[in-house]
């Protein structure tokens, strides 16, 4: 390559002076900091048990003990997130508060208090934007940033992470997870390996072995329903899914097929995108045929609402305000909503409001062809 360039000088008449020796190393330079620029240094940093660390550090009293942040164990609420206090006793996020009760009787029930979370979640928010403004929040509490190029020209990723917990923690006294990496998929499994008050790197040599070792619900977008397909085609692993062609993959599941052909392979090209600040989720579905009966109908939306509640909760996302929206056989299409005190992420709470909804349209009377419900309002960075 080098001598490419340098012949047509040679041919020019260019004699081996200093001058020239120093053309040659520009390129050598250039072409070297190209190939590094492909290898991004990318940190994800997510706080240790937020919600329930947040209500152990405002009363002392919590402290050392098992607390479990949702709705009070009498009631239908479910676990928002628990101390690892609690953990030990198998109590985890999105478990009912009756089933957690019921494993640990002598646990702390708390209620959430969003607007502290929401005021910490600014604050550590703050912390990442000393280093780089290419910071992607995914929820309250999880970021990815990008220091591949960063405001204090801190060469390595793994100093700008330790740098980002320790301040974190003089800030809000609380503690974080970190994972450095070269793509946003491996540095967030990364930030979850050593929790709590992790910090694990994963560079591209550690990478392949690490990725076929990893369980397949651990990839980026594999939830329940996939999990449970890919143990059908025998996937189980990491190493399992590198063994699928990409054409089978696609067959089996859509454009995201190719997705997982890429990511297992460590190929994860998803810039940090600070201007990602989602405003609603929904979901809808035109049906096979126009239909009028409501109990039809309530069927269609539970099935939208179960799953809503399950991107909802993958994406950590609540959201106060419920809108159905029905489009009648006619085409005309009408939405209704509600706006909630508190945030909400499940299924049956949704479809509690979504009949009330219902009810004020006039499906039923004229038939429907699609039905939608979205949460807005959200409870988000
Ligand atoms: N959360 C929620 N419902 C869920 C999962 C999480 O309301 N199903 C909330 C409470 C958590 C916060 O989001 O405190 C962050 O979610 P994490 O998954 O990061 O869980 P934690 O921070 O609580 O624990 P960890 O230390 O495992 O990150
Ligand atoms: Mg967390």
């Amino acid at each position: 390559m080098v001598t490419l360039c340098a012949a047509p000088r040679v041919a020019a008449g260019l004699k081996k002076t200093k001058k020239y020796t120093i053309i040659i190393t520009e390129q050598i330079t250039n072409k070297m900091s190209e190939e590094k620029e492909k290898i991004r240094k990318i940190i994800h940093v997510d706080m240790d048990a937020f919600y329930a660390s947040v209500e152990q550090r405002d009363r002392p009293e919590l402290r050392g003990k098992p607390v479990v942040v949702g709705g009070p164990p009498n009631s239908r609420g479910v676990v928002a997130t628990c101390s690892y206090e609690a953990r030990k006793y198998g109590i985890h996020s999105a478990m009912p508060s009756s089933q957690a009760f019921r494993l640990c009787p002598w646990a702390i029930f708390v209620k959430p208090r969003f607007d502290v979370y929401t005021n910490v979640s600014k604050e550590i928010r703050e912390i990442f934007y000393e280093y780089t403004d290419l910071v992607e929040p995914l929820s309250l509490d999880e970021a990815y940033l990008d220091v591949t190029e960063n405001k204090k020209g801190i060469l390595l990723a793994t100093e700008v992470a330790r740098q980002i917990l320790k301040k974190i923690y003089q800030k809000t006294r609380l503690t974080a997870s970190a994972g450095v990496s070269f793509n946003k998929f491996l540095a967030k499994i990364a930030s979850d390996i050593n929790k709590p008050k992790g910090l694990t790197v994963i560079t591209p040599k550690m990478a392949p072995a690490f990725i076929d070792r990893l369980p397949i619900r651990k990839f980026f977008g594999v939830g329940k329903v996939t999990e449970k397909k890919m143990a059908a085609l025998g996937i189980k692993t990491g190493a399992d899914l590198k063994k699928m062609k990409k054409e089978e993959l696609i067959n089996h599941f859509g454009k995201v097929g190719s997705f997982y052909y890429n990511i297992v392979r460590s190929i994860d090209d998803r810039p940090v995108n600070p201007h990602r600040i989602r405003k609603s989720m929904g979901e809808e579905q035109t049906l096979s045929k126009d239909i009028d009966d409501r109990q039809q109908m309530l069927q269609v939306l539970e099935k939208i609402a179960r799953s809503l509640e399950e991107h909802l909760k993958k994406n950590r996302i609540k959201g106060r305000t419920i809108t159905l929206k029905v489009k009648y056989y006619d085409f005309k299409q009408i939405t209704r909503s509600i706006t909630l005190e508190a945030p909400v992420d499940e299924a049956d709470m949704i479809m509690k409001y979504v009949k009330t909804l219902l009810d004020k349209t006039e499906a039923g009377k004229k038939k429907v062809r699609l039905l939608g419900i979205t949460l807005s309002s959200l409870l988000t960075p």
